[in-house]
């Protein structure tokens, strides 16, 4: 294996010191703290006590850490928090210069989770790093590798993980019957030694498929008592399993609405029958038509997952979180926060991200998103009466705005069976980053990426340097030289890779931008659709008015003319031209700085970074000439700089 990342410390046996300040009996998780600790490396000679204490304010997953003279102390409240503690130990002791530790960490979300969408047959929807290392061949697949991954989750302070597909399907299906629940409660195990929990989505239509059931009608008795009997069976044999993950009513699969019932009936149906066992539903609000007519000039999809949702407020069971996307679309590169955040008081939230890069490179552009995510996160929802609390989207989903009884922050994965886990050595950055933001969302993009860059290539200066400048330029890159100013889905519809800006425009999917020769863009206002209107004050007013639209998301919000100003003072048209031709200069910068790492960090290693900049050297370019061609086309605008359009 070529690269473990940030594993790579963990060597043999060393003779460092470690004793456990207390009774071992049969505990696997301190265990594996233990082992975690003996066999690194760089801990030579080190004498660690691990220990708890009393302080139960550092709860079930807190630590702390302290140096003396004595050596090293990692203490918690839990056995939980030990093996955190042991591994943020690892970490910060090759970080750090003087070698003194003096930390006290707790969650600031409640859940911290990776989903992943990975098929039985191996294959991964959106997946950009090879195929699946759960699933092989329609088989659920336990060896080092899921080891190694759940270390890895347990280093980045990740708490929960979903193996397979929101879209379950074929065999994913039988993960819950006889053929496969005694290999799930293997897994569930082996993450459980690792602090990790885990959960798995399920196929809400499945009682359709029995012949005495027939239906999913979530107010149905057999309904009803189907899952009851299948829930009390799961946990007969996995007390411990999390929970579940439900995408029903969205890209053609039954849900409660097709049974004219509430999507609050149809998550409270699940959660009743698994309360007893303590687990909880994860009901996705990804929900909308799908089935549009492009000719229709009144539905929104944008307005969708608030239609939907937002009235059900107080109406969901509270064993059910509602898992929310950052925007009311898709993943794009730009959009703005769903306004469901900060409008559902009564109604646990998790919010949820994409770190595998389907609309954002797919792992062979460099995109480090956590600049990205951290916009978000710091969203003012204007909540009512969120007081000291904050309402933030931050204090939203970390529970504190409404004391949520759960909530969090999840991601779609980036990872698959590629040697280096990610596919672009870079790209595991996000990984990193992902679970180091759920766990303290108030680090800074620059802290988790100086933090990624030491312990994945060493502490020399020039190295750091060159890899932070890379990582935060590649956001704001990959944003300029695709769809602007808000607007989306100028993607090619097939693998949702590379430029087609009409792609999706005479499609079913509700994504237009409706670029004339005159005007582009939207009007989601009291005007148009009424989206905007979906927001609290002052947020509805901003977004109502083409003056207080910030420019970044203006043609999401409005319909104007190319020859509109912006605040930046370029006109709509010349913004489009300047960026594109910015973006991809932005990668040539990005791939010299590479360059410039030639001999100074392991030489494979620079050769894959340096063949994925050869491909986004030539991609970015094809970018930008795509959609300023178009743009041109049907403007027939020059650029005033004289550059060649095509
Ligand atoms: O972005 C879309 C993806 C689908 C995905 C869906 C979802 C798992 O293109 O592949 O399905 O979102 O989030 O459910």
């Amino acid at each position: 294996m070529y690269t473990k990342l940030w594993l790579d410390y963990v060597t043999d046996d060393n003779g460092c010191i470690v004793s456990f300040d207390g009774d071992l009996s049969d505990n696997k998780l301190i265990d594996n703290a233990v082992n975690e600790l003996r066999s690194c490396n760089c801990l030579k000679d080190l004498n660690i006590v691990l220990g708890f204490t009393d302080d139960s304010s550092l709860g079930d997953e807190g630590y702390r850490i302290s140096t003396s003279v004595m050596g090293y102390k990692i203490e918690a409240y839990k056995d939980t928090g030990l093996i955190y503690g042991a591994f943020r130990f690892i970490s910060l002791y090759r970080l750090s210069e003087d070698k003194t530790i003096s930390v006290t960490e707790v969650p600031v979300n409640k859940l911290r989770m990776l989903n992943h969408w990975d098929n039985m047959d191996g294959s991964i929807e959106r997946g950009y790093s090879g195929n699946s290392f759960f699933f092989v061949n329609n088989d659920l697949v336990i060896n080092e590798r899921t080891k190694d991954y759940a270390r890895i989750l347990c280093s980045l302070g990740y708490n929960g993980v979903v193996i397979n597909n929101v879209n379950v399907k074929g065999e994913a299906c039988n993960l819950i019957n006889e053929k496969f629940i005694y290999k799930v409660k293997e897994l569930e195990e082996l993450f459980y030694s690792y602090g990790v929990k885990l959960y798995l989505c399920l196929n809400y239509a499945a009682p359709i498929e029995d012949p005495d059931v027939g239906s999913a009608d979530p107010l149905d008795e057999k309904v009803i008592k189907w899952w009851e009997d299948k829930f009390d069976y799961i946990y007969s044999i996995i007390p411990r399993l999390g929970g579940f993950l439900v995408k029903a009513d969205s890209e053609g699969r039954p849900g409660p609405f097709t049974y004219g019932r509430t999507q609050a009936e149809g998550a409270n149906l699940l959660a009743r029958a698994i309360a007893p066992h303590h687990g909880i539903i994860i009901w996705r609000c990804f929900v909308y038509n799908c089935q549009q007519d492009w000719r229709d000039l009144k539905t929104d999809r944008a307005c969708a997952a608030y239609d939907y949702f937002h009235d059900l407020d107080g109406q969901f069971d509270d064993n059910v979180i509602l898992q929310i996307k950052n925007g009311p679309m898709d993943f794009q590169i730009r959009e703005p926060v769903t306004p469901l955040f900060g409008k559902m008081p009564k109604t646990n939230q998790m919010i949820e991200f994409q770190i595998a890069q389907e609309y954002t490179g797919q792992q062979r552009h460099v995109c480090y998103l956590i600049p990205w995510f951290k916009e978000v996160l710091g969203f003012e929802t204007y909540a009512e009466n969120a007081g000291k609390n904050g309402s933030k989207v931050v204090d939203v989903v970390s529970g504190k705005t409404f004391g949520y009884k759960y909530s969090g922050m999840c991601a779609v994965t980036n990872t698959g069976n590629d040697e280096n886990w990610t596919g672009h050595d870079l790209a595991a950055a996000n990984l990193y980053g992902f679970g180091r933001l759920s766990f303290d969302p108030s680090l800074s993009s620059e802290e988790i990426a100086n933090e990624w860059i030491g312990l994945t290539y060493g502490n020399d200066e020039k190295v750091r340097e060159n890899i932070l400048k890379i990582l935060m330029m590649s956001w704001p890159a990959y944003e300029k030289y695709s769809a602007p100013l808000g607007i989306g889905w100028m993607v090619c519809p097939a693998e949702h890779y590379g430029p087609d800006p009409d792609g999706y425009e005479y499609s079913r999917w509700g994504t237009y931008h409706k670029a004339t020769h005159d005007t582009v863009g939207l009007e989601r206002n009291s005007t148009g659709t009424g989206y905007s209107m979906q927001y609290n004050e002052p947020n509805a007013s901003m977004y109502e008015n083409v003056d207080t639209t910030p420019d970044e998301l203006l043609l999401f919000f409005h319909k104007v003319p190319y020859d509109h100003v912006l605040k930046s003072g370029k006109t709509v048209i010349q913004h489009i031209y300047d960026t594109h031709f910015e973006g991809a200069e932005d990668v040539e910068t990005m791939a010299r700085l590479w360059d410039e790492l030639n001999g100074m960090i392991d030489h494979n290693a620079f050769k894959r970074v340096f063949e994925r900049f050869e491909h986004q050297l030539w991609h970015s370019k094809e970018w930008r000439d795509v959609i300023n061609s178009y743009f041109y086309r049907k403007t027939l605008i020059e650029d005033e700089k004289g550059r060649e359009l095509y």
